[in-house]
């Protein structure tokens, strides 16, 4: 269920797979068997259900889980019901290890919410302590840190009116849990429109895909749930396309870069994680960078909305787009990499959509750092999967005052490659390695989840940003995107006071 805060009218709509109109040009053949799960997802689209089906975690029967779709200002409500067998499997003495793994819970990527309860304090919010356990769950034997929730819990995400409009997603958060549910396919999209009048015409008038980048591979997302692996977007010649492309992964160090030349193609990324960039910038298909130098490179968690234009003079043809996933066969650690397909399919007659060639876009809604001095902060990732040196403990590792503004820097003291993530409040970067960005540098951005650049020759890999604590106090965490280290100890808890 959404609702609008403070509506006058109370208006209550459903918004769950709304904008089916939007998704008019979809594929045509859809499987039976996914038919008969999208009309039972619509009977009651406030809840998720997380069943089993062929010995998978699912949403209400599918995965991706059905997308919701937002408007600035909007309250997300959703009854999550873990309908996953009981297994008690949640004794252990180590809390970093993989366990709990059919205890589940939910988390909104991205999201400026509470990371507590709502504003009635009735309602968990993006609070990732919470876990729900089985109904027939006997011992779930929590780590005290967690509050418990037996069989299902109500959530409340109240979003504000100036919530920024872009992509973001929901996945499973439980500690222990949280690769292989993710893996396995608890994640869906979760789409905070544009208001009206914002976005240049060409942009909100083009029709949107949304698509997951999954264990199981590239996915066309179906606004209903579920969607078609490796798909093919049909586009007329001239025709313009908005695609949101979110990078769910949770195999391995899944960096995902698009690998391929396209040419006669306009492609401009637009957007990342959820927030508009100022001005567009083109998308580099053959761009091989490091992750952390390649602006259309997705860490785990990240998510890019990209522009597109089919060619106005092209004959009927079909374009493969590689999209390369892993990140060890591109600094040679020699272990296979996955070709994520995605096929364009250029038919029809031309049609004339309406586009631009002004860059300028409306930009982020978040008020610029100006240059002054901020108090700094360093997040050391350290050996054997742990944060300034420790495993997760439950313990607060750093306290941040609410209204303030810092300046973090997140190092790399592993020569491996992480994934830093942080709930609640996004950050602007400003240096990659020490070295400042040019002030015109596409890497010079809001994220919420950035790739960490590893130690090497002697020096630690480090992101450095600017970030303001609003809105919430509370506890939430930071943690490492690989979502096997997280579980394996990668997180910490913080908290705004
Ligand atoms: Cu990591």
């Amino acid at each position: 269920m959404i609702k609008k805060n403070n509506s006058i009218s109370r208006r209550n709509i459903l918004k769950l797979g709304a904008g089916t109109g939007l998704f008019s040009l979809l594929s045509t053949s859809v499987p039976a068997l996914l038919t008969s799960t999208i009309a039972r997802a619509q009977t009651n689209p406030t809840v998720l259900r997380v069943q089993e089906v062929n010995g998978r975690p699912t949403y209400n029967g599918v995965s991706p889980g059905p997308s919701f779709f937002l408007d600035p200002g909007d309250t997300l409500d959703v009854e999550l019901v873990n309908d996953l067998p009981a297994l008690n499997d949640d004794c252990t003495t180590n809390m970093n290890s993989f366990h709990g793994i059919n205890t589940t819970n939910l988390h909104t990527h991205g999201l400026h919410v509470s990371p507590t309860t709502d504003s009635s304090g009735q309602f968990d919010a993006d609070n990732v302590f919470v876990s729900v356990v089985p109904k027939e769950q006997v011992a779930p034997c929590l780590s005290g840190k967690e509050t418990l929730r037996r069989h299902r819990t109500n959530y409340r995400f109240e979003t504000a009116d100036d919530h920024p409009s872009g992509t973001f997603w929901y996945h499973a958060h439980k500690h222990g849990a949280t690769s292989r549910q993710v893996g396995r396919g608890l994640a869906g999209p979760l789409i905070i429109r544009d208001k009206p009048g914002t976005m240049p015409d060409y942009i909100a008038q083009a029709p949107e895909k949304i698509l997951m980048i999954m264990n199981r591979g590239l996915v066309l997302a179906e606004p209903e749930g579920g969607g078609q692996s490796s798909p093919t977007i049909t586009m007329r010649p001239g025709e313009v396309q908005r695609w949101r492309i979110i990078n769910a992964q949770a195999a391995g160090e899944t960096f995902a870069y698009f690998s391929s030349n396209i040419t006669n193609l306009d492609a401009y990324q637009i957007a990342f994680d959820g927030i508009t960039l100022p001005k567009r910038i083109p998308v580099e298909f053959s761009d091989n960078r490091e992750p952390w130098f390649n602006p259309s490179a997705l860490a785990p968690g990240n998510r890019m909305d990209i522009i597109v234009r089919a060619p106005k003079d092209s004959k009927e043809r079909l374009i493969p787009v590689g999209i390369t996933t892993g990140i060890k066969d591109l600094l040679n650690f020699n272990s296979a990499t996955e070709n994520v397909t995605l096929t364009i399919k250029i038919a029809g007659d031309p049609i004339d959509a309406a586009w631009s060639d002004d860059d300028a876009l409306p930009g982020p809604a978040l008020p610029d750092f100006d240059d002054k001095a901020l108090p700094k902060r360093v997040i050391d990732f350290t050996p054997n999967f742990s944060i300034d040196g420790q495993k997760h403990n439950g313990t607060i590792a750093h306290q941040m005052k609410l209204g303030t503004e810092e300046e973090w820097t997140v190092t790399n003291s592993t020569p491996g490659v992480h994934a830093f993530h942080i709930h609640v409040n996004p950050f602007f970067i400003t240096h990659i390695n020490g070295v400042e960005l040019p002030k015109d540098s596409p890497l010079r951005r809001w994220q919420d989840t950035i790739g960490l650049p590893f130690r090497d020759g002697g020096r630690d890999g480090s992101v450095t940003y600017k970030t303001r604590f609003e809105t919430f106090k509370g506890k939430f965490v930071i943690h490492c995107h690989v979502l096997r280290h997280e579980d394996l100890g990668m997180m910490q808890t913080v908290e705004v006071i």
